[in-house]
């Protein structure tokens, strides 16, 4: 067996940055709103890639010791808490522009997140996949772990010289160890493509619940968006004959071009808690925020608080990257104690944590104000709230 020192030295170095990393401790930041906390390191990165998946170690097969195969994001994952370890499902980007999932394992959600031995072989339909991302986890009650992620082929209808045009479907797995997965059918639905597919982890009226967001072109929605609910019969035979919008797109709020919800909704006493993107277009490109909203806990396709413009923005080196001035959200993971770890990727690029409680979501959606849709209605808001504070003021000089 070769030994570290008989590694070249640029694959000794990467090993023990790759060490360093998976060892690194996180720091929560102080937080400026009071309702969660940012920390100081991105929990995952392209530099977490363990070096057997990209470099031949045999020296006979390379004696130059080159990287082999090259890795460039890892981002927008699914979560689980699983026997007691947090588990994110990772959307990984080989440089070939290939996304993949792969599961990464941290003992406490913040820090020290480890790539399994091997990615995810993700079984294919009939129609091969060309490219697959963003999966949301679902544990379901009727005992199997589900994993809902965007299935990507090329469109057959493009005319001839086309090379872009695309076709986006849910696809659908199953498992019950993150090892073995078994692959259902794509999703049917009859609103045009699919992105940001989300599966309730309850039955409703005895039957599975999709969250969707229908779509009529690859980019944009076009006369679809918003984020909507249906019904289906048959998980083995997946087909949602209708979809309800629960939460449109709405002209001049942040979710103005499009929106999608993000991992599966945490249930609490007081209703269903949401996490959601939403995307409007400026000068610069589409800019993509996370927001929360509340549903109700008897009827979870009925919106019933939310809050004002976005929770999490892009901020300072989360701005930049692949796709730059994206914050995009398919996962968390709600604790026995409450406690909420949201796992966000920037940029198209890399994976954060923020922290926060039920309590404090739940104060966020039924207290923060609604957006009114228009500037004089959020000055109105915001004076409403100066008057309440007009007995308080004193404790601020
Ligand atoms: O590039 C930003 C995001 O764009 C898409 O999201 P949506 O379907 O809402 O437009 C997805 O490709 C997502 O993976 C990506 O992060």
């Amino acid at each position: 067996m070769e030994t570290l020192t008989q590694l070249p030295s640029h694959i000794q170095s990467e090993l023990e940055h790759y060490k360093m990393l998976t060892m690194d401790k996180n720091e929560i930041l102080p937080s400026k709103n009071g309702i969660y906390n940012r920390y100081k390191k991105p929990i995952l990165t392209r530099e977490h890639i363990p070096l057997h998946w990209r470099f031949d170690l045999n020296p006979d097969t390379n004696p130059l010791g080159l990287e082999r195969i090259g890795f460039n994001a890892t981002f927008n994952s699914g979560a689980i808490k699983w026997k007691g370890k947090y588990l994110i499902v990772v959307r990984v980007e080989g440089n070939d522009r290939k996304s993949f999932f792969a599961v990464a394992e941290s003992p406490n959600g913040i820090d020290q997140f480890k790539f399994w031995d091997k990615p995810i072989s993700l079984p294919q339909t009939e129609k091969p996949d060309t490219n697959v991302y963003d999966m949301r986890i679902t544990q379901h009650e009727d005992g199997w772990i589900y994993g809902v992620f965007c299935s990507e082929r090329k469109d057959p209808t493009a005319p001839e010289g086309d090379t872009s045009t695309a076709v986006a479907s849910a696809g659908i797995v199953r498992t019950k160890d993150f090892l073995t997965w078994e692959r259902l059918p794509d999703l049917i639905s009859y609103s045009g493509q699919q992105r940001n597919v989300v599966l309730h982890e309850e039955f409703i009226d005895g039957k599975y619940a999709f969250y969707t967001r229908p779509q009529d072109g690859f980019i944009d929605t076009g006369k679809g968006g918003g984020i909507g609910f249906g019904l289906c019969d048959d998980i083995l035979h997946p087909e949602v004959k209708t979809e309800e919008i629960m939460d449109a797109k709405t002209y001049h709020t942040i979710y103005e071009v499009k929106n999608g919800l993000g991992p599966a909704p945490i249930k609490t006493k007081e209703g269903y808690l949401h996490l959601a993107h939403g995307v409007r277009n400026t000068a610069a490109g589409l800019r993509y925020v996370l927001y929360v909203f509340m549903a109700d806990k008897n009827d979870p396709s009925k919106v019933t608080h939310k809050p004002h413009g976005h929770f999490i923005a892009p901020l300072q080196g989360e701005r930049v990257g692949d796709v730059s001035n994206v914050v995009f959200s398919n996962g968390w993971i709600c604790d026995d104690d409450g406690s909420i770890y949201i796992y966000y990727a920037s940029s198209d690029t890399r994976m954060h944590v923020a922290t926060t409680t039920v309590e404090k979501l739940i104060d966020y959606c039924k207290n923060t104000p609604e957006d009114q849709l228009t500037s004089a209605a959020s000055v109105n808001t915001i004076n409403t709230l100066i008057d309440k504070n007009a007995s308080f003021k004193d404790l601020l000089d």
